[in-house]
């Protein structure tokens, strides 16, 4: 409903719009103010929490004045914008982020301090917005925060999920899944309840022909669930945008269904009815890299691409524009194939309820949608089972065979010869029961197809969607290699080094055009400068070590190496070739002598991460780790040498006290497995090395850095698949180093060897799928030539540098502006009009 006042009327909403603060005074009046009335509290009950929320809510008004702005200057310049659909947008903390992008966190230091806080205590009290599960959702986070900065018109679409990725607690070695309710008065969300859409699921379809004789499809009866948004402003850095994020929340219709129930006594089954409805966005499912085909996951993914449709087409209709020109007004990406029943419902509303032609329908929606694929592990396709799809989505499941129908008419008149062709490209697998390929559906609905790095895009190509390039073409296909925001990544996570480097280049313009790094490489050899960033390591190593012992009680030296693996815990991510490099180390420092350990370069080894809930390996694996570290950091005779730490609950905000802390961090995926990688990016940039396999973005941070700044082993990709074929047909040999690493485990080293049987069992007896014997050698190898360069300290600083110079091609903002020029065709707002 419209509800615009008319402009003899406006002088007075002129003379009292709300204005942002600007300075630490105003900042403070806001502050007390609202502790004072929104929350009801005084300088006599004012914890940090009450410190944190009144901070957020004086941030949150800043925020929502220039949304306002923004919303209205995108409205008047009506000009093409981009919808993000994601399942994922793993936020983390927004007000340390909030203060930076407005530049206002002086402001806000100065003030929490006159009114007796300090500003990091009140900012450690925000809990994470967890609503993802690890790299994909992160990205989606960057992806956000880069179109706000770079003023695109732009939305996020995504789910609001009453418990967001679980909270991990270990005990006795084994992970526990804790919900994470994060919801009770998060500042950072606007309810809408005027805004709501309904969104209908089973029922059945009748086809009836009108009066020229047009069969007309009517989707009829079945239930009826209410969407309702929620917004949240999404701060650009430096500039006016705030863009929005959309998340919808699920009720119950408050249609006349309930009524009746509810006047007929049936009060008990109408509340059912009303918890069934909000269970759709009750829970994240905590699945990284796995699809498990569950009606409620699929449920989740039409309510929310209907909910998010239906918002784009009415903004759209309030233009009046014809509908050919949507693609022009419209772009949409979907963010894995999560979101690919938004193809199948845009082409519904159009030929169901616009009462467009097919073909007319199907060019508007192939040319509106861009498809991102994420990963090409066959465990993570998505595939719908048609029986699932025709109950839940009766009409979508025609419009589904019609789209392939048509699609493999076209292939057979491409290649006459071929039969074959058919049944591979088919959207349907003719399995028992059939299934819904859902990659093959995304890449037939949009006009661009990308991959997430050069090797995983080539792979799509090559392998996975080999018969695709065939039939379109290789233009279809293409690349964009994933990047981070410098934003949180550096200039929050690590100040004191974008400090330094602002120092050295003469201004932060360097966050904005991320290139400019490269004129660090002329202060190499500058002997002041190496020092302060040699000291801004140790402090960072520091902090986390003070971390570390508060919420482990272990104790660490930050004159140690810090190793890191810090992800979702996986085969293909090889923490377990990890945790055997780990006792590898053990059992080698153990034979050694007094003089030779005098030699060692004392190591902390640090891994963190969730499993998901019914990973049983992946739970094994942390199980192990946690053996290790119990046995290890309680060995006097190893002291420093070695110790062991698991970080429990791993998240965004802990990311942000890791990143700046190693010296080197590890990404170890069996080469061809990992899609890009993106925590890779956050550690080079904080001035830490890696030690890698050639695999995902880490082929291309070489090419950037250099191969002397960065310590690669293994296999290559192309090479994989034969190895595991050997070792399919017995052609296996244990590598005798993990073969003694097996022993120390199977002679109960840690504990209860049977825990650890199936862990073993999988490299020796079944196959080694993930090669952590065949690359075992060349690992720890590799870790060796680690501790040499880093007895070499000046060397090692030489490479930090270079690195961190050499990263401007890992942000985000080239990636966004990558997909505006070549799938969105969106340009960027003018703000300063
Ligand atoms: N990724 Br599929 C996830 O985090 N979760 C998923 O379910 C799928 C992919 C990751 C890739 O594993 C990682 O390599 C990539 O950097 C990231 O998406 C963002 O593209």
């Amino acid at each position: 409903v419209e509800a615009s006042i008319p402009e003899p009327l406006r002088e007075a909403w002129r003379k009292h719009s709300a204005s942002e603060f600007k300075t630490k005074e105003e900042f403070e009046k806001e502050l007390v103010r609202h502790i004072e009335t929104t929350l009801a509290r005084s300088l006599y009950n004012c914890d940090e929490h009450a410190a944190y929320s009144g901070t957020a809510l004086a941030f949150r008004d800043r925020l929502i004045i220039e949304w306002n702005r923004t919303q209205q200057r995108q409205t008047l310049t009506d000009q093409k914008r981009v919808y993000y659909l994601s399942l994922e947008f793993l936020m983390g903390r927004a007000l340390d982020n909030a203060m930076l992008n407005v530049g206002q966190k002086d402001s806000a230091r100065e003030g929490l301090k006159d009114l007796g806080f300090r500003i990091e205590d009140v900012i450690n009290q925000e809990h994470d917005a967890a609503l993802g599960n690890g790299g994909l959702g992160r990205l989606a986070a960057c992806f956000l925060d880069s179109m706000a900065t770079l003023n695109y018109p732009a939305w996020g679409y995504g789910l609001r999920y009453r418990y967001g990725i679980f909270k991990q607690e270990i005990v006795d070695g084994y992970q526990v899944e804790i919900p994470d309710y994060w919801l009770d008065n998060n500042p950072w969300e606007f309810p809408r309840h005027e805004i709501t859409v309904d969104i209908q699921f089973y029922g059945r379809v009748n086809n009836i022909q009108d009066v020229s004789g047009k069969i007309v499809h009517s989707w009829e009866g079945g239930e009826i669930v209410q969407a309702v948004a929620y917004d949240v402003p999404i701060p650009g850095f430096g500039t006016k945008t705030t863009n929005n994020l959309r998340l919808w929340s699920s009720k119950a219709s408050s249609g006349e269904f309930d009524f009746q129930k509810f006047n007929a006594g049936d009060y008990e089954s109408a509340v059912a009815d009303q918890q069934r409805a909000e269970t759709i966005s009750a829970v994240l499912y905590p699945n990284d890299n796995l699809e498990r085909g569950k009606e409620l996951r699929l449920k989740q993914q039409y309510f929310w691409c209907a909910a998010s449709l239906h918002d784009i087409v009415r903004r759209f209709k309030k233009t009046k524009r014809a509908w050919s020109e949507f693609p022009d007004q419209v772009a949409i990406q979907l963010n894995d194939t999560h979101p690919t029943l938004a193809i199948v419902e845009l082409q519904r509303i159009l030929i169901d309820l616009e009462g467009l032609e097919w073909d007319e329908a199907w060019n508007i929606v192939t040319k509106t949608f861009g498809y991102t694929n994420h990963t090409v592990l066959p465990e993570a396709l998505e595939k719908w089972s048609v029986p699932l799809v025709q109950n839940l989505l009766p009409r979508h499941l025609q419009i589904i065979y019609d789209i392939n129908l048509y699609f493999l008419q076209s292939v057979e008149k491409k290649f006459p010869n071929d039969r074959e062709i058919l049944s591979r490209v088919s959207i349907i697998e003719e399995s028992h029961p059939k299934m819904v390929r859902m990659a093959y559906l995304a890449i037939i609905g949009s006009h661009k197809v990308n991959g997430v790095a050069e090797l995983h895009s080539d792979l799509l190509k090559s392998t996975l969607f080999k018969d695709f390039v065939a039939i379109y073409g290789p233009d279809r296909f293409m690349n964009v290699t994933n990047g981070v925001t410098p934003r949180r990544w550096l200039h929050q996570a690590n100040p004191a080094l974008s400090a330094l480097i602002a120092k050295k280049l003469g201004g932060h313009e360097f966050l904005t055009d991320l290139t400019l790094l490269d004129n660090l490489e002329n202060f190499v050899d500058d002997k002041e400068f190496r020092a302060e960033w040699s000291n801004i390591k140790t402090q960072n190593k520091l902090r986390l070590a003070n971390f570390i012992q508060q919420t482990t009680g272990y104790k660490v030296n930050p004159t140690s190496l810090f190793d890191v693996q810090v992800k979702r815990i996986h085969e293909y991510k090889r923490q377990q070739l990890n945790i055997f490099g780990v006792i590898h180390r053990y059992l080698t420092l153990k034979a050694m002598s007094a003089e030779e350990r005098k030699k060692v370069v004392p190591r902390v080894s640090i891994i963190g991460g969730k499993a998901a809930p019914g990973y049983w390996m992946a739970k094994t694996i942390i199980h192990l780790i946690n053996k290790v570290s119990a046995v290890v950091n309680q060995d006097a005779d190893i002291g420093d040498l070695l110790k062991v730490i698991f970080i429990e609950d791993y998240n965004v905000s802990k990311a942000e006290i890791i990143c700046p802390a190693s010296d080197i961090s590890e990404h170890i995926s069996t080469a061809g497995t990992e899609g890009s990688g993106t925590s890779n990016m956050k550690f080079v940039m904080n001035g830490g090395l890696i030690i890698g396999t050639c695999d995902g973005a880490n082929i291309e941070i070489t090419r950037e850095i250099g191969e002397q700044n960065i310590f690669l082993f293994g296999n290559l990709a192309e090479d994989v698949e034969d190895l595991r074929h050997r070792h399919f047909y017995g052609d296996f040999q244990l590598d005798p180093h993990l073969a003694k690493v097996f022993e120390a485990i199977k002679g109960g080293m840690f504990g209860d060897a049977k825990n650890f049987e199936a862990l073993i069992s999988s490299i020796v007896e079944h196959g080694d799928y993930y090669l952590v014997s065949d690359d075992f050698n060349s690992y720890i190898t590799t870790h060796g030539m680690v501790d040499e360069a880093f007895k070499n300290q000046d060397e090692w600083l030489a490479k930090s540098i270079t690195s961190v110079a050499r990263m401007g091609f890992f942000s985000t903002d080239r990636v966004i502006n990558e997909y505006a020029d070549s799938i969105w065709n969106v340009e960027p707002l003018n703000v300063n009009e």
